[in-house]
């Protein structure tokens, strides 16, 4: 087993490059050509892989070392089985260890421009892929100008990438983009013509005309601006031109800051790199930030742009066929303020949306008669006084509730698939309102517990919610909801069902009105009801009956004995 340093290849006119990445630890079992370290100058960046397959006995390297061509990296011992697939080295250069960069090019970098192609004259400049190294039918993966478009002198046309590097192809020549002659998937080489573009006299003539490479004789290649990503290419001329400087921060054109391999990565996941927070040196890209905001995207805690564009303000309904939500510059009208959504708002927003576009929601409204059992609960909360527990009519509502589940079990239900789960426990979730949005706290085993024990459960859940305290075991399991407004006001309204749950009891305020006895109108409490219920599970009549039984039992509590 042989002992083999691995050294930074050729890489072109890229003189000293920092190591910003390990890809690997000494230990590690390695293959031939795989990634060890990623490198990176002003103007590219690219993986440095392995001449061999073997085991990493040391790296050479830290973060933030500059490491030059032939500069060692790592210390691997080969396998004594492992050819070496990797391409020979430069021979000039004599470096049995060396092979071709991986590079990718979030840079601009030079472009040396053919010598006498209508640079300064005005006249068609063909654009052509220029030197770079080995690399065989790239692909063309991006296109970024469209016939008519004016662009500038190194301005990038197009993206190429094969399975080592990623580079972007700069026009030759500032003026009109007259003719594109590639599109997305063809694969090109050297001298390969990319594009025709009318040049424009004073663009070219400020541009400096840099020689091609005279090995190749293609006047009209320009150096891609990767040309750093090169292999052992033994007659590759480096660019003569000076090139622009570039903050690998902030990488210049549409390509983000990230390798080759991550790049390709984003792009089988369909991730808009441009879209990820890089938190490599440099904010540099890696695989987990990728993989990060996979999982963000999957979990609904990040949207993509273009799924915002899609769907505007949580929902813009394109999908159903409906208008796009309307885009409106509201400080055009008068001075606004933008305040970001609380957590438990955008948990919550998001289940009432899927909750009320999923459900066949029907509301009944109605009234009941709680004269007495408002004197009653008066009277309870007098004789109680010193205990501290105060009963409020949402105490008696979640015993009631519980006998109307009991009489009708369907409420009590879950829908799954095409059969309903009926549910023989009574777990009763109630909606609260805290200074940072809805929770709905669970009384559990509401059918054995007594209105005293209910109400001061109530007031400790309550009191945990509006602190933020709540755990989600305690906000779980419920099989119906109550949402009281009653200590607020209004009249009736539409509770959106709290899924998987089938029903949800609104209650608003009671007030004195004038009741119809048969004789008379008499002076009573009515507290006004909203059920919402599924109809897929439930139908007008059951509701109907479920409202008035209610009020039965709200009426009069002994029918609960009956
Ligand atoms: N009619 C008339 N008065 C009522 C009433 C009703 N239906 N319900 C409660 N009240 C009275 C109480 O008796 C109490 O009066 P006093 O202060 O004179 O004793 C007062 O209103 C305040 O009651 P409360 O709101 O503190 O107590 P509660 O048990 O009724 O409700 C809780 C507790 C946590 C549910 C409530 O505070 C709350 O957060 N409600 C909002 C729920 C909500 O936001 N729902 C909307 C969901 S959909 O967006």
């Amino acid at each position: 087993m042989a002992l083999v340093e691995v050294k930074v290849p050729d890489i072109g006119d890229f003189s000293e490059v920092a190591v910003i990445e390990l890809l690997v630890k000494p230990g590690d079992t390695i293959k031939a050509e795989q990634s060890l370290v990623t490198v990176e100058s002003d103007k590219a960046s690219m993986e440095i892989p392995a001449s061999h397959a073997g085991v990493v006995k040391e790296l050479k390297v830290r973060i933030g070392d500059k490491v030059k061509e032939g500069s060692v990296i790592a210390l691997v011992e080969a396998a004594a089985s492992a050819a070496t697939p990797t391409p020979q080295p430069t021979p000039q250069r004599g470096e049995g260890a060396t092979a071709p960069a991986r590079a990718s090019a979030p840079a601009s970098s030079a472009s040396p421009a053919p010598a006498g192609e209508g640079r300064g004259e005005g006249g068609p400049v063909e654009v052509r892929v220029p030197d770079i190294g080995d690399f065989k039918d790239v692909a063309v993966i991006e296109v970024l100008v469209k016939p008519g478009d004016s662009v500038k002198l190194e301005q990038s046309l197009i993206t190429v990438e094969s399975d080592k590097a990623s580079m972007e192809i700069p026009s030759s020549a500032a003026g009109v983009l007259k003719e594109l002659k590639v599109k997305v998937g063809d694969k090109l080489n050297i001298g390969d013509l990319v594009a025709v573009v009318q040049g424009s006299g004073a663009a070219g003539a400020a541009s400096p005309a840099p020689q091609p490479s005279p090995q190749k004789g293609e006047g009209a290649a320009a150096p891609a601006q990767a040309a750093a990503a090169v292999a052992p290419s033994t007659d590759r001329t480096p660019p003569t031109a000076a090139l622009p400087p570039h903050e690998p921060g902030t990488p210049t054109g549409s390509l983000p800051h990230a390798s080759p391999s991550v790049r390709k990565f984003a792009r089988e996941l369909g991730v808009p790199l441009e879209e990820v927070k890089g938190s490599g040196p440099k904010g540099r890209i890696t695989q987990e930030d990728v993989q990060a905001f996979t999982k963000s995207v999957m979990a609904g805690d990040t949207r993509t742009k273009a799924a915002t564009a899609k769907a505007p303000a949580g929902g813009g309904g394109e999908a159903l066929g409906l208008l796009p939500w309307p885009k409106v510059d509201f400080a055009k009208f008068g001075p606004v303020e933008r305040k970001p959504l609380s957590r438990i708002k955008k948990i919550s927003a998001a289940n009432l949306h899927r909750n009320w576009v999923m459900i066949p929601h029907v509301t009944n409204h109605d009234d009941a008669d709680i004269t007495e059992l408002e004197a009653f609960r008066v009277a309870t909360n007098k004789e109680n006084e010193k205990s501290g527990i105060k009963v409020t009519m949402l105490g008696f509502l979640i015993k009631a509730c519980v006998a109307a589940l009991k009489k009708f079990p369907d409420f009590n239900s879950s829908l799954d698939g095409e059969e309903l789960v009926l549910k023989s426990y009574y777990h009763i979730g109630f909606a609260a309102d805290t200074p940072n949005g809805l929770v709905v706290p669970v009384i559990k085993d509401a059918d054995k517990k007594g209105v005293l024990a209910i109400s001061q459960e109530m007031a400790e859940l309550a009191k945990k919610a509006r602190e933020g305290k709540l755990t989600p075991a305690e906000m779980s399991g419920a099989t119906f909801t109550i949402s009281s407004l009653g200590g607020i006001g209004g009249r009736y309204f539409t509770p959106i069902i709290n899924a998987p749950e089938v029903a949800i009891l609104g209650v608003c305020k009671s007030q004195t009105e004038p009741v119809w006895d048969g004789k008379q109108f008499q002076p009573r409490l009515m507290l006004p009801l909203s059920l919402s219920w599924d109809h897929r599970v439930i139908d007008g009549a059951s509701a109907a009956r479920f409202n008035a039984y209610l009020g039965q039992i709200l009426a009069d509590f002994r029918r609960v004995l009956l």
